[in-house]
């Protein structure tokens, strides 16, 4: 059903009437216990949601709307392995690759999880002998590095965990990610490396994307360029997908590939064999820890009610914002160096999954979805766009993300981190009124007149929510619960907004636009088939080189 035609959609309009002058100063002087009524600690989470434009009544109306999408037995049928992605006819069951418990899963009638042990099994041993150096090179040498080639789903999750966990790296073998048909990116990367003791790692579900195979072959000829014959790329290029043909095809038996599925959507696939860089840089049981944690997140996502279930208030928070406040935009601020790429794998995750205009059944949708994420790490971003977070025209409501103990406790720089962490989300919701710059000011030499001037530009509207989430330290498993949890977000506002998630139909027409004009470039013909502008582009491009 389309979330406007729900009951809730109509109520939650109303109440925004009666929302849109509230500062949030008067909710907390309003409620002493806000912060304790409007918080959930759990495992080693606390996520605090109180400085948040929100009142019960919202949270009634909010989570209504969610009982009105029917979101308990979506989750149910999510997590059962119905085919939930209608147009691609496929199930949705990155679930079950963390699935750590004992249940089975099935998909068509037949439980899936002896192939998911089957290949963490494959990873495990693989790991292993890389690390030992049964696995070794043409030479016999170990491998000191490791390069996943991969783009998109098969590059973001495994790219930013490895460096989310560089900390628990095993130092057995460096890791090295390409994605980019820029040839830059290859190049710089194995311009530091030497063919004898490097690994790659191809990976590509469908084994067809363009730039993920044009890199693969260029990795291929500087092997071969360095005196290895075609039968060492078999010791050298091992590859994770659903498409066996063509990896054989390439030069990789199928003993050296580590299989996936087609329930297994690219943005959510750093838990199957797509993970390997990860067991391989950190060790296996770093990777198994990882998945333990997204596991106990699921659990606590399927079984909690939702008025204490985490992805579920972010997610429905979230769409109070979007489509009843009109903010369209979603930060993501990671106080932690070794979250860097942290926002960059959400908008993936977020705006792949719900950046769509027509329902499930094909209807044009009638309210916004997908807002924009985006965001970088803190302190950083204080330096830069914090600016407009505070002192812009719009708002914009944003996650803050911290841990209580660093991995790297240096003398006094975690305390200063966090006071920055904890300071920026109170100025964003306190502001700074007139009375306070006043007194700020009149502290100083100045006088009233050069205050009265200055007044304006030193005001601070305050009122921008945020969400915290404390966690007490980041390792594989926080981490694991950390991913797992937005996704589920993202899962809960596709269910309320009505759109298939899981699908991707933007992302397949930039590939086939691309292979339309390849033949096209560094032809002394002029082009005509395409618009005027693509046409000038191109016969300019062409003239010029
Ligand atoms: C993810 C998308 C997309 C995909 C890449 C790579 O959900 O489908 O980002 O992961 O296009 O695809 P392959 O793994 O098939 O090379």
């Amino acid at each position: 059903m389309l979330m406007s035609k729900t009951e809730s959609y109509g109520k939650l309009k109303e109440h925004f009437n009666s929302m849109n002058n509230v500062h949030l100063r008067e909710l907390f002087a309003d409620d002493v216990n806000r912060f304790e009524r409007f918080s959930v600690i759990w495992e080693q989470f606390l996520f605090d949601y109180s400085k948040n434009l929100v009142t019960n009544e919202t949270l009634r109306l909010l989570l209504g709307l969610a009982h009105e999408s029917n979101l308990s037995e979506k989750i149910e049928a999510q997590f059962k392995g119905e085919k939930i992605n209608n147009t691609e006819n496929r199930a949705v069951l990155h679930t079950a690759l963390r699935n750590r418990g004992n249940e089975e899963v099935y998909f068509e009638g037949k439980d899936i999880m002896p192939g998911i042990r089957k290949v963490l099994e494959q990873m495990e041993q693989f790991t292993q002998d890389v690390h030992n150096g049964k696995f070794c090179s043409y030479t016999n040498i170990r491998f000191t590095d490791v390069v996943n080639i991969g783009i998109g789903g098969s590059d973001l999750g495994p790219k930013m965990v490895c460096n989310a966990l560089k900390k628990y790296s095993s130092g057995k073998v460096n890791i090295h990610f390409v994605s980019n048909v820029d040839a830059t990116d290859i190049e710089e990367t194995l311009r530091k490396l030497n063919p004898e003791t490097t690994l790659f790692i191809i990976a590509s579900k469908t084994f067809t994307t363009w730039e993920t195979l044009t890199n693969a072959n260029t990795a291929k000829a500087w092997f071969l360029k360095s005196g290895a014959s075609t039968a060492d790329i078999a010791k050298h290029f091992v590859a994770l997908s659903t498409n066996h043909k063509a990896c054989n095809q390439f030069g990789i038996p199928s003993e050296n590939m580590f299989e996936f599925w087609d329930w297994v959507g690219g943005r959510y696939s750093l838990w199957s064999a797509i993970g390997l860089p990860i067991s391989l840089y950190v060790g296996f049981e770093n990777f198994e820890k990882l998945l333990a944690g997204a596991y106990k997140m699921d659990s606590h996502f399927r079984n909690t009610p939702f008025e204490r279930n985490i992805p579920v208030l972010m997610a429905v928070i979230g769409i109070w914002y979007m489509n009843f406040w009109g903010f369209d935009s979603h930060a993501v601020i990671p106080y932690d160096q070794y979250l860097e790429r942290f926002s960059e794998f959400l908008q993936q995750l977020d705006m792949e999954s719900n950046g769509k205009r027509v329902s499930r059944d094909g209807k044009m949708l009638d309210y916004s979805t997908g807002p924009v994420i985006w965001g970088t790490i803190g302190t950083n971003s204080q330096h830069s766009f914090f600016q407009l977070l505070h002192q812009g025209t719009g708002t914009i409501p944003a996650d803050f993300i911290a841990f209580a103990q660093s991995l790297n406790p240096t003398d006094e720089h975690h305390n200063i981190l966090m006071s920055n962490f904890f300071a920026q989300t109170e100025a964003m919701m306190m502001g700074k009124n007139a009375d306070e710059v006043k007194l700020e000011l009149s502290s100083g030499n100045m006088t009233e007149s050069e205050i009265e001037k200055l007044l304006s530009h030193k005001l601070f509207p305050g009122n921008k929510p945020t969400n915290t989430l404390l966690i007490d330290k980041l390792t594989p498993e926080t981490l694991g619960m950390l991913i797992a949890m937005y996704e589920h977000k993202v899962f809960v506002q596709g269910v309320i907004w009505d759109v298939n998630s899981y699908d991707q139909w933007g992302v397949e027409l930039g590939k086939q636009l691309a292979k339309s004009i390849y033949p096209e470039l560094n032809h002394k013909i002029k082009i005509k088939s395409h618009d005027g502008s693509t046409n000038g582009l191109i016969n300019y491009y062409n003239s010029i080189r």
